[in-house]
């Protein structure tokens, strides 16, 4: 009798393996503060146990951080699982406001324990758990809100899905993957836990949950149109920060509070870059650039892809075909040219025994170990490798010293930014069978460069040396962790646990670090995996700082997670020369500029994979010029795509980038602007037109900035393009016709192969220099000229910012003029402390008729006129 009811009860209980069953939690010994909450959760019934154990006992706190930021946190009470280390993603602490003077307020249903956010003001219900339980197990924790119909939702990167997302049926996974070929429906390279729910006439307000832990993220609605969204996390605790808007732009900025504001980048990181993998020789990347001049061509920057390593290993150049006195001559040439140079890390170091930025990251214990104490071995373009563990106590002096060594201007290559790339991280191994050394030998990722070959031998990288020793594993100390520490869970299925999230790649450790490898502070890759590129970044970013201390570091990065912003650019990865990932382009920029705080963005113009068509190069080297990082780039098997090689291209490349350079100062104001205060540096039209429900799914469309539209032709071969018009006066960029926004679509037929349609916003002034340059540096003695674009009301206002362009900090030194215009006065005012002798030499004022009045005047003092139109 009593086995069979134990038969009976465990046959139940696998029935009812579900989270539905799930006991949920009880809210008690309920304490509240001035501007705080806490509370005590308890498991309300018996464990269900569907994917690990059922925590019994959480905390609850909640605090109003700020008037605009609420934060709610739901985490074990005996403090061991996981939290995101304040070293890594600092976080901004309570100014503790009284819950009175907050724009959201917190409710708390006690039994079944459901809590809601909504807005002070209106009552809106922004965010709703109840109708389900909570479920907080050591491996699986789950969370779900109601939400209105059809609701706007943006962010939750990084995807190369639509921006405005899906809400049926919709999952996003967010765990660090190489993905080549951009996959939609995935999980991509990069992992933004944060949306933005867009409400027309009730504002808009952002929720970020603070948790790096994998997570299938579900959108979706039930037949009677409830819809819901819910996280299901395999680790982690609940970090919930409500942001309140209500424009979506103070979303935007109340998102920076919490992550970091973006990095200010150098005003020559916003010229033209030219990149490809399999520039196999340092003549080959010299010829590129010489090749663009002679196409009348501007280039800023060439950059340099592992093809610059002597066997795929950083730190070191090609002895035959990169040789280090030619590349310092590179150099060297492109500096005099004022050009810049870029070159690529990866984290994948070659573990050999005499590769000395190997030896000595060994001497200093940077590097991932396995559970037995010894090196972590993978294999990497190099050939087995070791992959540095960022977080280590002496990782970053290490890795300032390689770059300090290798980059120094003196001896090595005096490089203006590093590329870090493979920071998923990626791992040539496919799964966790894998035997590295032997997968270094027989992979089908040979490290061997494909053009030309070196040499005729095959593979040039011989198996793991047979005088090296590993160390072994009874000189290392344990990495055991004592409880109460935030460090995970111990007894943990790192490598599959029960729930599972759908990684395109296939299990969590599969072609990536394995996810059970212990940090050197005790936490798991299984927690910490979608950190490593932004760890990596955090320690490039502070080398470069230690390098060249007075000037402002860029780093670009292919891993991102949030706050990535603050530490260097991104571009979207490995896309394809096609035109559905020239479109994608779009919502990826929108994405990461508008929403996930990471303003100096583009992706791969004229796409990585795959061979470049001549029409739709040329409408991605005008559609590139208008998003903040433009760079051209190819994989090595693509044929060459460099803007010359096409005469149709060129033509539309130089028209491109004239309209960009002239345009170079006003972005460069915009990335201050966000830089200082978290303002997008793009803008959705719905960021702009907030009440205007034809733009919520717009991204085909975007402002760079925020008074310039750009509407490019999406469509493939097309010659035209149906693109929205807000309500509102605009100007067409080319001919600065006026145009009368309807709230309607416009369709512009005969746009040429060199065309794209852009128009500025009416009510917005635009500080252009007056005409193009070779370089951003001799664009920098360009006098300006003025545009004022009078708004409905016949008004306008706009600003420029000026500083040396480089300096990390300027001090005093930079100017922030506002401009505005009343109809009929012109007034520039402000802050005029950068010194210049360039000139506005002309205000042009748009309208029915255009009028425009002859300057100069300075831009070292305010000045101002009056016209009578
Ligand atoms: O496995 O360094 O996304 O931009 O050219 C490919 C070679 C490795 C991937 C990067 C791409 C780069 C390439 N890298």
């Amino acid at each position: 009798m009593r086995s069979l009811v134990v038969l009976l009860a465990s046959a139940i209980g696998a029935l009812a393996a579900s989270i539905e069953d799930c006991p949920g939690y009880t809210a008690s010994n309920v304490v509240e503060g001035s501007g705080t909450l806490m509370a005590d959760l308890s498991l309300a019934g018996d464990a269900c146990d569907v994917y690990g154990t059922d925590l019994p006992n959480l905390k609850l706190l909640v605090e109003y951080q700020t008037e605009t930021r609420l934060h709610v946190k739901i985490y074990d009470a005996g403090l061991d699982v996981y939290q995101v280390q304040e070293q890594i993603l600092p976080r901004p602490s309570s100014q503790n406001v009284s819950s009175s003077d907050a724009a959201l307020q917190f409710s708390l249903v006690e039994n079944p324990f459901s809590f809601s956010i909504s807005r002070s003001n209106s009552g809106e219900v922004l965010f709703n758990t109840t109708g389900s339980q909570l479920v907080f197990e050591s491996q699986y924790v789950y969370l779900r809100t109601q939400l209105p119909k059809n609701p706007n939702i943006y962010g939750l990167g990084e995807h190369s899905d639509s921006f405005r997302l899906p809400t049926s049926n919709y999952q996003r996974v967010l765990w660090n993957a190489e993905s080549p070929f951009i996959p939609r429906d995935s999980n991509l390279y990069g992992s933004h836990p944060v949306y933005l729910d867009h409400r027309g006439e009730a504002g808009s307000h952002g929720v970020f949950l603070l948790n790096s832990n994998g997570m299938n993220i579900n959108l979706n609605h039930t037949d009677s149109g409830d819809q819901s969204l819910e996280y299901n996390t395999i680790g982690g605790v609940l970090d919930f920060y409500f942001l309140a808007g209500p424009s979506p732009s103070d979303v935007s900025r109340q998102y920076a509070e919490v992550v970091g504001l973006p990095a200010m980048m150098s005003y020559w990181t916003f010229g033209f870059h030219q990149c490809k993998y399999g520039y196999w020789d340092v003549n080959y990347a010299a010829e590129v650039v010489s090749n663009y001049s002679a196409a009348n061509i501007p280039l800023e920057t060439l950059w340099g892809d592992i093809d610059y390593m002597d066997l795929r290993q950083d730190f070191t150049t090609d002895p035959e075909r990169f040789p280090l006195h030619k590349m310092r001559e590179l150099v060297e040439t492109l500096h005099q040219r004022a050009q810049h140079y870029i070159m690529m890390l990866d984290p994948g170091i070659h573990r050999l025994a005499n590769y000395s930025t190997f030896t000595r990251g060994e001497e200093k214990s940077a590097f991932l170990k396995a559970d037995d104490g010894s090196d972590y071995r993978g294999v990497q373009w190099a050939g087995e490798v070791v992959w540095p563990d960022w977080i280590a106590s002496n990782t970053q002096d290490w890795w300032t010293d390689e770059i300090s060594l290798f980059f120094d201007p003196e001896t090595g290559i005096d490089i203006d930014g590093a590329w870090n790339d493979m920071n998923e991280a990626s791992n040539f191994c496919p799964n966790i069978d894998c035997d590295p050394a032997q997968q270094a030998k027989d992979g089908n990722n040979p490290p061997q460069p494909a053009n030309p070959p070196r040499n005729n031998t095959g593979r040039p990288i011989p198996g793991f040396p047979d005088d090296f020793q590993p160390q072994s594993s009874a000189e290392l100390s344990s990495r055991q962790t004592d409880s109460g520490q935030m460090k995970g869970l111990p007894g943990r299925d790192l490598f599959t646990p029960k729930y599972r999230i759908n990684n395109h790649r296939g299990e969590l450790s599969d072609a990536t670090l394995y996810t059970n490898i212990t940090n050197s502070d005790g936490t798991s890759q299984y927690d910490t995996h979608n950190l490593y590129g932004l760890t990596m970044i955090t320690a490039t970013r502070a080398s470069l700082l230690a390098r060249r201390p007075d000037r402002r570091p860029f780093v670009l990065t292919r891993s991102t997670f949030a706050g990535a912003g603050a530490r260097a650019a991104h571009w979207f990865g490995d896309n394809n020369s096609t035109w559905s990932d020239y479109r994608v382009s779009i919502p990826q920029l929108l994405g990461f500029a508008s929403v996930h705080q990471v303003p100096m963005v583009g992706s791969d113009v004229c796409g990585f994979n795959g061979v470049a068509d001549e029409k739709m190069c040329a409408r991605w080297a005008l559609l590139g010029a208008f998003m903040p990082f433009y760079r051209n780039h190819a994989g090595d098997t693509a044929p060459p795509q460099e803007f010359y090689q096409w005469d149709l291209v060129a033509t539309a490349a130089r028209k491109a980038i004239d309209a960009r350079y002239r345009l170079l100062d006003y972005v460069y104001t915009a990335m201050y602007r966000a830089a200082t205060t978290g303002a997008p540096i793009v803008n959705p039209q719905f960021f702009l037109y907030p009440t205007d429900a034809n733009t919520f799914g717009i991204d085909t469309q975007f402002f760079y900035g925020d008074a310039l539209l750009v509407s490019p032709v999406v469509d493939d071969y097309a010659e035209a393009v149906t693109y929205y018009l807000p309500n509102d006066i605009f100007y067409d960029f080319w001919t600065l016709e006026q145009v009368r926004g309807k709230g309607g679509n416009v369709t512009a037929s005969n746009v040429t192969w060199t065309d794209i349609p852009v128009h500025i916003r009416g009510g917005t002034i635009l500080p252009l220099r007056a005409e193009s340059a070779n370089t951003t540096t001799l664009l920098r003695q360009k006098d300006f000229q003025v545009i004022v674009a009078p708004g409905v009301d016949g008004k306008a206002t706009g600003s420029l910012y000026l500083d040396d362009g480089d300096s990390l900090d300027v001090g005093d030194e930079k100017s922030d003029i506002s401009f505005s215009w009343d109809g009929t006065t012109f007034k520039a005012d402000g802050t005029f402390e950068y010194a210049t002798d360039v000139m506005v030499e002309k205000v042009v004022i748009l309208g029915d008729e255009q009028t425009s009045r002859e300057g100069p005047w300075s831009l070292n003092e305010p000045f101002e006129f009056a016209l009578n139109k």
